[in-house]
């Protein structure tokens, strides 16, 4: 293959056409290397990373402390599968239950293996400890959610183009208005085979769609009023994103199942986690579930690292902070804009919304300016940009950035 040393940006994308499947469109950028919030194109230009892979590289790319740590366990020992004990596994399920409260943890490796994982337990749980009749249990999801690709989750995805002939479907899923209390509460009075409520504290790929203040508050109050587990998608959301640890954290909410992935591993591996207490997990029996990968050694050493890098970096406090920084500044610029109607989100979990037009590419456009004015971030749903740089930024960096999305945006007005 040393035909294919130091190919260009044009060589790497007609490989990809040619060879692989054309399952995404992504923006034409060709990435070969990564430091912090900067990554760089294999011609050497830099740019600003304002995706973050979809908020799984909140620690920075190539994080030292992370890398060092998946290095040295890769030198050591990759995999044992689940068929015999390994001295890592145990180590990161204590860490990790310590660290989020709950009493047990059941190791995947992506986000969607994650939410069938919940989605199982959520089942068994309300068979074996609720007591609804088999095959009956019913879990409620929000219209427009997105929780990942497989053939169960997008039986309730609302997405036409995720689940055109992909059928038929999974049952069981009632699908109700999101940040709509009424809709939850009716629901729950209407119906006694509710197992449980998925849902991701904001709506990311709907274009970051923030609920009104309190709704996962109430929302989880009235399943605990129900005996439904309140499960909570954190995989975009979690792991310091919307400036606490937790996106339900804002509103001092629990869970009873907790769905993590992304950022567990600073996207340096693939992995997730399901997380709950003793009185749901342990309805898991040898045989029920698992993954050859899950739980492997290098993800719980990358996870433990990752999760470190979170509390000695104060990553949940600077997202915070530069997340107000970021939506005021644009907020000043939205106030003489024609093109820009709002900024939305929560620490540096953002959206500008140019408009709902879902037929309309200027929000493609923009982002393709953005590129050539060095800055990385992708349209979402509608006309939507969704802006999510690493959580390892500096104040004078993200000013830098705002400067850079302010210039482009003029060029559109
Ligand atoms: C793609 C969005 C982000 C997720 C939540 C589970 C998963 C995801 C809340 C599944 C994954 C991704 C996957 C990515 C696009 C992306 C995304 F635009 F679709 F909404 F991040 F914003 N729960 N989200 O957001 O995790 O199996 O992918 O590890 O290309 O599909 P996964």
């Amino acid at each position: 293959m040393a035909v294919l040393e130091n190919i260009s940006s044009q060589e790497a994308m007609d490989l990809e056409n040619k060879y692989g499947a054309h399952n995404y469109h992504p923006l034409p950028v060709v990435l070969s290397r990564g430091e912090g919030v900067h990554v760089w194109d294999v011609e050497g230009k830099q740019y600003y990373d304002f995706l973050s892979a979809y908020s799984a590289v909140n620690q920075g790319h190539c994080h030292p402390k992370i890398v060092n740590a998946m290095t040295a366990q890769a030198q050591t020992l990759s995999l044992t599968s689940r068929a015999f004990y390994n001295d890592m596994l145990g180590k990161y399920e204590k860490y990790a239950t310590e660290y989020f409260g709950f009493d047990k943890l059941l190791p995947m490796n992506t986000g969607a293996e994650a939410v069938e994982t919940a989605l199982k337990l959520c089942r068994k749980w309300a068979y074996e400890k609720k007591g609804i009749d088999e095959n009956e249990a019913e879990i409620i999801v929000c219209k427009n959610n997105f929780h990942g690709r497989t053939t169960t989750i997008i039986s309730f995805s609302n997405d036409p183009v995720a689940r055109k002939n992909f059928g038929p479907f999974t049952k069981g899923f009632i699908k109700i208005d999101y940040d709509n209390l009424q809709a939850l509460e009716d629901t729950l009075e209407s119906n006694e085979n509710i197992a449980g409520f998925l849902v991701e504290p904001i709506q990311g790929e709907a274009g970051v769609y923030v609920p009104h203040e309190g709704y996962l508050k109430a929302a989880r109050a009235l399943c605990e009023k129900h005996n439904v587990l309140f499960i909570a998608d954190e995989v975009q959301t979690g792991i310091a994103r919307t400036g606490r640890l937790l996106a339900v954290d804002h509103e001092n909410v629990k869970p009873d199942v907790l769905i993590l992935g992304k950022a567990l591993s600073g996207g340096a591996y693939p992995v997730s986690a399901v997380l709950a207490n003793n009185a749901i997990m342990n309805v898991i029996k040898p045989g029920n579930h698992g993954s050859t990968f899950g739980g492997n050694p290098i993800a719980a050493a990358v996870a433990m690292a990752a999760l470190d890098v979170v509390k000695e970096e104060r990553l949940a406090q600077n997202a915070q902070e530069l997340g107000e920084l970021f939506r005021s500044e644009i907020n000043k610029y939205i106030a003489d804009s024609n093109i820009v109607q709002l900024v939305r989100g929560k620490g540096l979990l953002n959206a500008i919304v140019i408009d709902e037009d879902e037929e309309s590419d200027t929000a493609w456009n923009i982002c393709m300016k953005l590129r050539d004015n060095g800055l990385l971030a992708k349209p979402t749903h509608g006309n939507i940009i969704r802006f999510a740089p690493p959580l390892v930024m500096t104040k004078d960096q993200l000013l830098d950035c705002v400067n850079i999305i302010t210039k482009t945006l003029k060029e559109f007005e």
